[in-house]
């Protein structure tokens, strides 16, 4: 069956700076949480990989854009890096990075790739971080200026904003489960974290419609769709917990300008309720945003608690639900998370049904695979699970889309392999074979499969 996209779809990759750019203490950058991280706990990074030098982006973009031509994107996502423009978090601008990314947005242009520009992708500048990071509203305010500096100065070049990418993430991993810096365990620190990046995007938004830049903005988020174990009423109100703690967290305000009422309700009876002040719930509603990035890589299946909450232990969202392994479920065993390709459509279809039908688009999927090495042939990476990966997401997309859902595009996680947090390159996304030694690049099965993909605007089968 041929699988045909509107006219116009986007075909492309994201990216992010800290991931890939690489120079990280080069041309003026001013460290970011990772950089300091890694500097005091190597041990927390896969082989002892730092972000010092990741795909060398920085030195090699006029290259590497013209691989991107050649692996058919149309558009392209990546990020500003905020302690590369403003290395001490705010007060002077770094004249490198503004040069910098001028000429990457010229050269996409001239190569006829579409940016999508994001402005923050975990990477908080260590110098905001000392004054709190997202715990501080002087650090929201520093991140309106950032985000008018960027409309402003870059504003004629870029038609797609984004304020945050999976603002939930830096919340979960940076403040409940000890994954990234700054690594606290605290339910209520973690609230006002997400809050107050909520106020930060509702902050940007609002700048970018007094600057006179032209074009849309919008939010990427992760959404994990929640389904629950049984139609059990203990295992739905399981699953509606964790909807509204990971998904609608973000998705509610960013859409609707409100957050959902049995959200407030359930914080308000843990006493975890962030910290308020006079106008943000206002500044929230008014500041929606034009178009919605969804990253989906798996689903999040819960059921019913099985036990009591150890009363001594710090409270974290599993107070409220275990997580449900469903028998048979097939699984991406390098990276562990389940591949289930309807989650992507029940996501598309949520937005149409619940949120307006916002103009969407898949802004990240993607499958990490270890050890890519041993799929070599004739030089090249023969990954064909990959490609029936993306196929067997976009038969889903395709089909949404023939029932009514906005989406105007698929980006693919990701364009060269990159630096995935703490798992450095032990699990390699990209349509571009990154040597890690030579930093040669060779394009894979899946990145010609993928031109021609774009090419024909879809695909056979
Ligand atoms: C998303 C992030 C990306 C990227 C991707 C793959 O959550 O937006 O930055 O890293 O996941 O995940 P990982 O790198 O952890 O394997």
């Amino acid at each position: 069956m041929k699988h045909q996209f509107p006219e116009g779809f986007w075909w492309g990759s994201a990216a992010s700076a800290t991931q890939f750019e690489g120079a990280a203490s080069e041309g003026g950058k001013g460290p970011n949480i990772w950089d300091h991280w890694f500097s005091q706990q190597p041990n927390r990074f896969f082989n002892g990989v730092g972000p010092e030098v990741t795909s060398d982006f920085y030195h090699r973009m006029e290259t590497d854009i013209e691989l991107m031509q050649a692996t058919g994107h149309n558009s392209f996502r990546t990020s500003i890096s905020w302690s590369r423009l403003f290395p001490d978090g705010g007060n002077e601008v770094n004249p490198e990075a503004v040069d910098f990314y001028h000429k990457m947005l010229d050269k996409l242009d001239a190569a006829g790739i579409e940016p999508f520009i994001n402005l923050y992708h975990f990477d908080m500048p260590m110098a905001l971080q000392e004054q709190g990071g997202w715990e501080s509203r002087e650090v929201v305010k520093q991140f309106s200026r950032y985000a008018r500096f960027c409309f402003e100065e870059f504003g004629s070049k870029v038609n797609h904003w984004f304020t945050f990418n999976e603002p939930v993430v830096p919340v979960e991993m940076g403040y409940l489960y000890d994954a990234h810096y700054p690594n606290v365990v605290d339910f209520k620190r973690a609230v006002q974290v997400g809050f107050h990046t909520m106020l930060a995007h509702a902050g940007a938004v609002s700048e970018f419609r007094a600057s006179e830049a032209q074009g849309k903005i919008g939010i990427i988020l992760n959404l994990t769709p929640s389904y629950p174990r049984s139609q059990h009423p203990a295992d739905l109100r399981a699953a509606e917990v964790a909807d509204l703690l990971f998904n609608r967290s973000f998705l509610d305000p960013a859409v609707k300008g409100e957050y959902p009422q049995a959200l407030v309700e359930l914080l308000r009876e843990h006493e975890l309720l962030p910290e308020c002040q006079g106008d943000d719930l206002s500044l929230i509603a008014c500041q929606r945003i034009d178009l919605l990035g969804v990253n989906y890589y798996f689903p999040r299946r819960v059921k019913a608690r099985e036990s009591l909450p150890n009363p001594e232990a710090p409270m974290l969202p599993e107070f409220f639900f275990d997580h449900y392994e469903m028998p048979g479920r097939k699984i991406n065993p390098h990276r562990g998370w389940e591949i289930y390709e309807k989650g992507i459509y029940d996501c598309l279809v949520n937005i149409r049904d619940n949120y307006g039908n916002i103009d969407t688009y898949i802004s990240e999927n993607g499958m990490g695979v270890e050890n890519e090495e041993r799929f070599i042939r004739d030089g090249e990476v023969d990954d064909q699970y990959r490609i029936d990966f993306i196929k067997d997401h976009l038969r889903w997309v395709h089909r949404a889309i023939d029932e009514g859902c906005h989406c105007r595009g698929y980006h693919l996680w990701t364009f060269i392999d990159n630096w995935s947090w703490c798992n450095a390159y032990k699990n390699r996304y990209g349509l571009v074979r990154l040597d890690l030694k030579t930093q040669q690049r060779t394009i894979k099965q899946s990145g010609h499969w993928f031109r021609e993909l774009a090419l024909n605007n879809g695909f056979d089968g």
